[in-house]
C-alpha cells in the first residue's frame, strides 16, 4: 500500500519571498511536487504524532496537488490532517486554523498574485507552528533537503471526496475536511464591532469588494453579505476559477483597474476594495481617492482605539524596508515601538510572538496584526470598515486628516518585469560600486545624506539577512529603495521604491508622479536604469 517512489534532485527548489513558486510547466515536471514535499516531510515531520493543515487557493494544479499531498501525508505517518473544502483555504486562514487546532504546520498551495491557469503559476509554502511563513533557516533546510532526495512515499489509496464536509480515517491518518470560512468568521467576529458595521450597511452605506476570482470570493460572499447584511452584489467576482478569469489576482492600480476606475466616477460606491490570489492582500480605494497601502498601514495604527480588537492600545508597529515611512510617524505620536524588517512576511513573525508589535504591513498592500501570522486581506477591510463605521466620515476625509496630522509620505513602486537576470544583477552591483561616491551628492535641490545596503538583525532571535536593497537617502526624509523580487518565476523583475515626505498641507493633493518625477529622474539616473535594463522605463507603476 505505501509505494517508495525513486526520484532525482531537482536543483532550483530553493523558496523565494514566500515559498517555492514556479510556472505550471514546471510544477508538472515528473515528482517536481512530490520531491518538495517529501523534503518538507522528512525536516519538519520527524518523530510521529503530527497533524497539518492543508489547503490552496483554489488555481490550477490545486486539486492535483492537495491529492498527492493527501497520500504522502499518510505514507509519511501525518496523524491528522485539516483540509479546507474542496482544498480552499485563504492564506490568512490556513494561518489562523494552524493557530487554533495547535499543529505542526501547514501547507499552502499558492503562488498568491501571480497569474493562474495552464500556462500561469503553482506554488508550495510552508507554515510553521505559529501560524507564519517559515523562517529562513526552515525554507533552507527544506531546500538542502531537496538537493538530496532519491525517492518520495506516497499510499496508493483513494482519496476521499473533498468536496463534502466530514472526518475519514485513511490508514491510520484522520483527514478532517472542514468549512474553510467558518472558524475565520468567528476569528472577524472577535476582532471587530459587528453590529456596527451592520448599522452602517443599513443606513444605505455602498461598497465595491472585487474578489478577482481568487480565494477570498467565499469569504467575503458569506462575512460582509449574509453576516454583515451588504446588499447582494457587493462583492464581484466571487467565484473562485482556476485561472482567476484570465486575470492577474493581484488587487493593485493595474491589474484592479476597473475598480479604480469605477471609484474615480461619479456614480462610485463609498468603499472600493479587493485581495489577491490567497486573500492576503489588500486594496483599499476611497471615493475619488486612492489609499496607498503604506497609508492604509499608518490610518490602521493611529485609529486603532476604535476597533475592539485593539482598543487596549499597539504595543508596537513594523513595516518592510521599501513600505513608506508613514507609519513611523504614527508610531512616534503614540510612543510606541517601530522596527523595519526586510520584505516577506516571514520576518514579522518573531516580533508578533514575543509581542513587540501587534500591528504590521508592507508597501505591497499587505497588512496584518496579530490575530494570525499572515497578511490578511480581508480583516484590512473589516478595520477599515470599523473604522469608518466608528467615526461616520468618507474615506477621503479620514485619510487627509491624517496628512493634515502627520504629513504625507508621496510614495510609488515601478517594477521593471522580467528582465534577464545579468541585467537586474547588473543594477545592483553598479548601485554598490557608486555607494561611497553618492553619498553627499546633489541633484538639483535633492542632497544625498546616506546610501546603505539593507541588513536586519531580528531583534528577537539574532538571526541576520542581509543584503535586502539598496537605500538611498535624501536630505528631508525621501528616498529611493533599489531590490530584485523574489516571487517572479521568469527572468528577474527589479523594483524602485520612490517617497518624499510632505508636510505641507497645501502641498499634500498633488498627483503623486508628478510630485515624485524629479526623484524618479534621479532614480534612473543614478543606477543607469535604461543603459543597465535595456527598458526605457518601468513594465509596472503602482
Ligand atoms: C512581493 C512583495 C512582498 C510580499 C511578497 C509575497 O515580494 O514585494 O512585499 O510579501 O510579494 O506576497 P517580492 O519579493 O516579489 O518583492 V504574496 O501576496 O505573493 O504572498
Ligand atoms: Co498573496
Amino acid at each position: 500500500m505505501i509505494e517508495i517512489v525513486p526520484t532525482k534532485p531537482y536543483l532550483d527548489q530553493r523558496p523565494g519571498t514566500s515559498g517555492l513558486r514556479k510556472k505550471v510547466q514546471v510544477f508538472r515536471q515528473p515528482h517536481y511536487a512530490e520531491n518538495f514535499v517529501q523534503a518538507i516531510f522528512d525536516t519538519q515531520c520527524r518523530g510521529g504524532g503530527h497533524k497539518l493543515v492543508l489547503g490552496g487557493d483554489g488555481r490550477y494544479l490545486n486539486r492535483e496537488v492537495i491529492a498527492t499531498v493527501i497520500r504522502m501525508a499518510v505514507a509519511n505517518g501525518i496523524t491528522g490532517l485539516i483540509l479546507g473544502r474542496s482544498g480552499l483555504l485563504s492564506t490568512p486562514s490556513a494561518s489562523h486554523l494552524i493557530r487554533k487546532y495547535g499543529v505542526t504546520g501547514g501547507i499552502i498551495l499558492s503562488a498568491s498574485h501571480n497569474p493562474g491557469g495552464p500556462d500561469g503559476d503553482f506554488g508550495i509554502k510552508f507554515n510553521v507552528a505559529n501560524g507564519g511563513p517559515a523562517p529562513e533557516r526552515v525554507t533552507e533546510a527544506i531546500y538542502e533537503r531537496t538537493k538530496q532526495i532519491d525517492s518520495y512515499r506516497i499510499a496508493d489509496l483513494p482519496v476521499p471526496n473533498i468536496d463534502r464536509l466530514g472526518k475519514h480515517l485513511l490508514n491510520g491518518m484522520m483527514i478532517e475536511i472542514v468549512d474553510p470560512v467558518a472558524d475565520y468568521c468567528t476569528l472577524m467576529q472577535s476582532l471587530f464591532e459587528f453590529d456596527a458595521i451592520a448599522r452602517l450597511f443599513r443606513s444605505g452605506f455602498t461598497m465595491r469588494f472585487d474578489a478577482m476570482h481568487a480565494v477570498t470570493g467565499p469569504y467575503a460572499s458569506k462575512i460582509l453579505e449574509d453576516v454583515l447584511g451588504a446588499p447582494p452584489g457587493t462583492v464581484i467576482n466571487g467565484t473562485p476559477l482556476p485561472d482567476f478569469g484570465g486575470h492577474h489576482p493581484d488587487p493593485n492600480l493595474v491589474h484592479a483597474r476597473d475598480l479604480f476606475d469605477l471609484m474615480m466616477s461619479p456614480g462610485a460606491p463609498d468603499f472600493g476594495c479587493a485581495s489577491d490570489g490567497d486573500g492576503d492582500r489588500n486594496l483599499i480605494i476611497g471615493r475619488g481617492l486612492y489609499v496607498a497601502p503604506s497609508d492604509s498601514l499608518a490610518v490602521l495604527a493611529a485609529n486603532a482605539r476604535l476597533v475592539p480588537g485593539y482598543a487596549k492600545g499597539l504595543s508596537g508597529v513594523a513595516r518592510s524596508m521599501p513600505t513608506s515611512s508613514a507609519v513611523d510617524k504614527v508610531a512616534e505620536a503614540l510612543g510606541i515601538g517601530a522596527f523595519e524588517t526586510p520584505t516577506g512576511w516571514k520576518y514579522f513573525g518573531n516580533l508578533l510572538d514575543a509581542g513587540l508589535i501587534d500591528l504590521c504591513g508592507e508597501e505591497s498592500a499587505g497588512t496584518g496584526s496579530s490575530h494570525v501570522r499572515e497578511k490578511d486581506g480581508l480583516w484590512a477591510v473589516l478595520f477599515w470598515l470599523n473604522i469608518l463605521a466608528k467615526r461616520g466620515e468618507p474615506v477621503a476625509r479620514i485619510l487627509r486628516d491624517h496628512w493634515e496630522n502627520y504629513g504625507r509620505n508621496y510614495y510609488t513602486r515601478h517594477d521593471y518585469e522580467e528582465i534577464e537576470t545579468e541585467r537586474a544583477t547588473a543594477v545592483i552591483d553598479r548601485l554598490h560600486d557608486r555607494m561611497s561616491e553618492l553619498k553627499g551628492a546633489s541633484y538639483g535641490e535633492d542632497e544625498i545624506v546616506e546610501a546603505d545596503d539593507f541588513a536586519y538583525e531580528d531583534p528577537v532571535d539574532g538571526s541576520i539577512a542581509r543584503h535586502q536593497g539598496i537605500r538611498i537617502f535624501f536630505k528631508g526624509g525621501a528616498r529611493i529603495i533599489y531590490r530584485l523580487s523574489g516571487t517572479g518565476t521568469e527572468g528577474a523583475t527589479l523594483r524602485v521604491y520612490i517617497e518624499s515626505y510632505e508636510k505641507d498641507v497645501a502641498r499634500q493633493d498633488r498627483d503623486t508622479q508628478q510630485m515624485l518625477a524629479p526623484l524618479i529622474q534621479i532614480s534612473r539616473q543614478i543606477a543607469d536604469l535604461e543603459a543597465l535594463t535595456g527598458r526605457q522605463g518601468p513594465s509596472v507603476v503602482t
